[in-house]
């Protein structure tokens, strides 16, 4: 029975001749190298939400020692997210074939008979399970995130973060242990000595494809996914090729507001009502009470311009565009918050929105401190759209897309 070759458990089931020590090997460091640097760009993500400020953007508030790394996400340089959003995303979906390919190579492993020899052997096949299903994890809610315009709205980040932990502490267990053997594949590049890897088949069917082209496929499949990917962080004329990326791609128009627009005023069910001259107020709160200021109002604030990206989380972004509106910091002087002993404080911006996760957002001090944060008016020298946020909006450098809110209404200002 253990040697019926009609079942996965035996050897001579897996028949590919191209399984081996070397194919594996070649995959496993590509992979180590890609997902390190997946693992520190998501860790950077994840700091620049502010995940540690209160009451809206701490989606993760069981985090503890996990969040030991988190910093004050800087303002400088103003590209900076969208640099570390578009590598995350682009790169993880262009490993997308590689990892699949590592785990074929592997698959007969999966079934090897008996489960666990040792004690030592169950505690590495757990580790594997970790591995195996935290990374099919981990690829798949990030692309379901990307593709399908948050089918988790809210809990995303909390999957995806601990997710990444296990995962990682899983990776790094299994790298430790493999890497050695690893290497040592590769340098016997020619002669294909499996040891005790149970790779290689016993039963080889007659070979379509050298390893070599077998490779070639893979690293082709990869370059296919990111020709039609990358697109989506570059600007210009190659935003076009964006195939696979549904809001990074496409169209949106042409003029000064003629760039990506996440949520229309619509969908998130601005009423135009609302956002008139007549109607609309911002909201001021700080430390000596509350202004209400009319879009007249700030328009004899100082304005100022800055040239600033949009760079959403799931990886699309904008070139820089001109906004220009009234600094943050003036706005926190109006309400006390004056520099003079008064710090700048962080703030707690709401929108007209009733609905969805993003109409709330807090920003840190640093953030609200810089010259470039605006609440902003205008973009490219026109009024904002409504779909961009009219009649005020945040921009921020170097933050995500998702603290830029739209149709502000009202402002805290205050440490949080
Ligand atoms: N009120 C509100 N503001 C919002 C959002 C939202 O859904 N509601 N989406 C945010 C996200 S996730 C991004 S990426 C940016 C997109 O800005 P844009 O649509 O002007 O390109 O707006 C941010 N501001
Ligand atoms: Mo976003």
């Amino acid at each position: 029975m253990r040697d019926d070759p009609r079942l996965p458990t035996t050897p001579g089931f897996w028949r590919s001749p191209l399984r081996g020590p070397w194919f594996t090997s070649v995959l496993g460091l590509v992979l180590l190298v890609g997902i390190t640097v997946l693992f520190v760009t998501g860790l950077l993500s994840y700091a620049a939400y502010n995940p540690d400020l209160s009451p809206v953007n701490d989606k993760t508030p069981d985090k503890g020692l996990l969040g030991f790394y988190l910093f004050a996400w800087p303002t400088h340089p103003h590209w900076l997210y969208r640099l570390n959003q578009g590598v995350h995303v682009t790169l993880g979906i262009t490993l997308i074939p590689v990892l699949l390919a590592k785990l074929w190579s592997v698959v007969p492993r999966l079934f090897t008979l008996p489960p666990a020899r040792s004690l030592a052997h169950a505690a590495e096949r757990i580790s594997l399970l970790l591995l195996v299903g935290g990374g099919l994890f981990e690829f798949g809610t990030g692309v379901l995130n990307v593709q399908l315009d948050y089918v988790f709205p809210g809990s995303f980040y909390p999957l995806h973060f601990y997710g990444a932990w296990v995962f990682f502490a899983a990776f790094v267990a299994h790298a430790f242990l493999k890497l050695p053997t690893a290497l040592r594949a590769l340098r016997h590049l020619r002669e294909e000595r499996d040891g005790d890897s149970g790779l290689v088949t016993p039963r080889p069917a007659a070979p379509t494809v050298t390893r070599r082209g077998a490779l070639w496929f893979v690293g082709g499949g990869s370059l296919l996914l990111f020709a039609t990917t990358v697109g989506q962080t570059l600007g210009g004329p190659l935003r076009r090729t964006a195939l696979l990326a549904p809001h990074g791609g496409g169209d949106p128009g042409s003029g000064p507001n003629g760039f990506q627009i996440n949520k229309t005023a619509a969908y998130a069910g601005i009423d135009a009502a609302e956002t008139g001259a007549e109607a609309w107020r911002l909201v001021v709160t700080g430390r000596t009470g509350t202004v209400r200021l009319s879009r007249a109002d700030l328009l004899r604030l100082p304005l100022h311009s800055a040239a600033l990206p949009i760079a959403c989380v799931e990886g699309w972004s904008t070139a820089d565009q001109w906004w220009r509106g009234v600094r943050l910091r003036d706005l926190a002087a109006l309400v006390g918050h004056d520099g003079d002993g008064h710090a700048v404080p962080d703030v707690f911006v709401e929108s007209l929105q009733r609905h969805g996760a993003f109409r709330r957002a807090a920003l840190r001090a640093n953030q609200v401190a810089d010259p470039r944060s605006l609440l902003a008016l205008y973009v490219n020298g026109e009024e904002l759209s409504p779909d961009h946020g009219h009649p005020a909006r945040i921009i921020v450098p170097a933050a995500p897309g998702v603290l830029n809110t739209k149709w502000v209404a009202r402002l805290t200002f205050g440490d949080l």
